[in-house]
């Protein structure tokens, strides 16, 4: 297997809104970053990912860029971001922008030139198509975010793609005089010594040409017509040639919908497009019929068998990107673990499995303190666009029973990512002396930062010695993955495998203790324990007690 620095990496994603306000104005920006990364190197992570911080009326709190050129006016300024920059690169950490291109805000000054006449230059740089005949949209998709796909403009008196919100026109990249647009922008993003890009769904740009439909009466899915669409290689490759080849950089493409067979070609070694993809199979294991408010109990049969599908299947070619949450997933804790009485053993549990599984791990702002899901009792804390919206749809339009709703909301809704980070027990968390944009969860009296750093028993404590173990062992990283116990209800074992090195994970997922019967010829008798998440006295070989993770390397 080749090596190579982002496969070694461990990357830490930065929400900005969230992180760290440094002026009281309520929200999070640069100088606020700025002013924790000595946090972040204790932690020892190598890279960080920053949502996006460019120019933006934040319908989607930046995922709506109206200037790629420039920095969100509450975030800070251009200098503040060099400044950023050049304090993570002294510290000897690197910086993933985020890359949203599959759409721009309907603010961003080519949207306005293509919306102001059918032939304005800028017409083609988004999606326009007339209306039918009795006036109802061109087709028949939805957005994510609630509703149709479409959005008529009177000014020309045609319709705009946005699978997103309204406020977020689908790019063109049918149009090679965008694409060129897009290559330059990354372009002067590099230059100014960015270190890679994480990228927004990814695997959207391409729609199939005509943008048909399933011709089911009423609104339907669309995403068979531009998840993975037919010109999507074509453009990755396009993209990597003109752009990525040229700079040392770290790529992530965000892929919903992506299968393994697609995986492979977006991050095989010979095929020149990617460097890894944010697949989603692991996130719809609590998902019903209906999609992500359609609540269903996950099971870790089921987990276990998605991660492993995807261990096996980029075993060979390509690469894996592992994470449990980000700003879009409930907390970790809340949802894989038990987020009450084993809050910090499932934490340190969910920790081994993201840290030991094959791949490069990603770690979500707060989830090294085990911060957990919030509960707003009124919809009207939500923040989200993507919640307000469902609940408009479901509850106030389509009479849907209020209280189902919150519930799912509190269950899945992305603004449980959102909460401010809690760094200590002051107002507020320490994350504003002002009003937060959003409602502090207010565990941050126990959770926080500073007694986390001061608790060598803390999970930051336990994520940093996960992150230094990695470094010491390429079995971690480059080790061949194996899965063992397939068919256990409560425990999640493997081994990995480099050279003369061989590791055993045994992880249990449930509350209860249970009997650890390790397969003939593994034992683990005379082998080393590399880390756990129990103190090691009243360990028995034999069982594992509630949450318990344990790392061996066997003789
Ligand atoms: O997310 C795209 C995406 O498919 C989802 O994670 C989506 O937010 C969720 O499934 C909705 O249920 C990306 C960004 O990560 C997200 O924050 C943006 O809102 C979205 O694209 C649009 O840019
Ligand atoms: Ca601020």
């Amino acid at each position: 297997m080749e090596q190579a620095f982002w496969k070694e990496a461990v990357v830490y994603q930065i929400y900005p809104r969230s992180f760290k306000d440094s002026n009281g104005d309520g929200i999070g920006d640069l100088q606020g970053i700025h002013s924790k990364l000595d946090y972040l190197k204790e932690l020892g992570v190598d890279v960080i990912w920053l949502s996006p911080v460019y120019k933006s009326p934040n319908d989607d709190n930046g995922y709506d860029i109206s200037d790629y050129y420039d920095i969100m006016d509450e975030f800070g300024t251009l200098q503040d971001w060099e400044e950023l920059l050049a304090g993570l690169h002294n510290r000897g950490m690197k910086l993933m922008m985020d890359l949203v291109v599959n759409h721009s805000s309907d603010e961003h000054a080519w949207f306005m030139e293509s919306r102001s006449s059918k032939d304005n230059p800028y017409r083609d740089y988004y999606i326009w198509r007339p209306g039918h005949e009795d006036g109802t949209a061109p087709n028949n998709w939805t957005s994510f975010f609630s509703g149709s796909a479409w959005q008529y403009d009177d000014t020309t008196a045609e319709y705009y793609l946005h699978l997103f919100t309204k406020k977020q026109p689908d790019l063109n990249w049918e149009n090679p005089k965008l694409r060129q647009s897009i290559y330059d922008m990354m372009t002067f993003w590099l230059d100014k010594g960015v270190d890679g890009f994480r990228m927004d769904v990814i695997n959207l740009i391409s729609k199939v040409p005509g943008l048909p439909d399933d011709g089911k009466e009423g609104l339907s899915d669309g995403s068979p017509y531009y998840m993975n669409g037919p010109r999507i290689h074509e453009f990755l490759r396009e993209m990597n040639e003109q752009v990525l080849s040229k700079y040392e950089v770290m790529t992530v493409g965000e892929a919903p919908g992506a299968t393994v067979e697609e995986a492979i070609k977006y991050t095989g070694k010979d095929r020149h497009e990617l460097q890894m993809v944010f697949q989603f199979e692991h996130m719809d294991v609590d998902s019903g019929a209906e999609g992500k408010w359609d609540l269903v109990p996950w099971t870790l049969p089921k987990l276990r068998e998605v991660l492993h599908k995807w261990q096996t299947g980029l075993a060979e070619d390509g690469w894996n990107s592992l994470y449990l949450n980000n700003h879009d997933q409930p907390r970790m804790v809340s949802r894989f673990g038990n987020d009450k009485e084993y809050r910090g053993e499932s934490a340190k549990m969910l920790a081994t499995l993201l840290h030991t599984l094959k791949g490069t791990p990603y770690i979500f702002q707060g989830e090294e303190l085990g911060m957990t899901n919030v509960k707003f009792i009124s919809i009207e804390e939500y923040r989200d666009v993507e919640i307000h919206n469902m609940y408009n749809e479901k509850v106030v339009q389509g009479g849907a029973d209020p209280g189902t709703i919150m519930q799912a909301i509190e269950t899945k809704g992305r603004d449980n990512a959102r909460t401010p980070m809690q760094w200590n027990t002051e107002a507020n968390a320490g994350f504003t002396t002002g009003t937060p944009w959003i409602s502090v969860n207010p565990n941050y009296t126990e959770i926080n930062a500073e007694a986390a750093v001061a608790d060598p028993e803390s999970i930051f404590h336990y994520y940093r010695k996960l992150i230094a173990l990695r470094k010491q062992n390429p079995v971690m990283v480059y080790g061949d993955y194996e899965l063992i116990m397939q068919d256990h209800e409560q425990i999640y074992a493997y081994t990995r495998t480099l050279n003369q090195e061989k590791w055993l994970i045994v992880l249990n997922f449930t509350g209860e203790p249970v009997m650890l019967d390790l397969p003939d010829g593994l034992r683990t008798e005379g082998g080393r324990l590399i880390i756990t998440n129990y103190p090691e006295d009243g360990m028995n070989a034999g069982e594992l007690r509630p949450y318990e993770a344990r790392v061996y390397s066997l003789k």
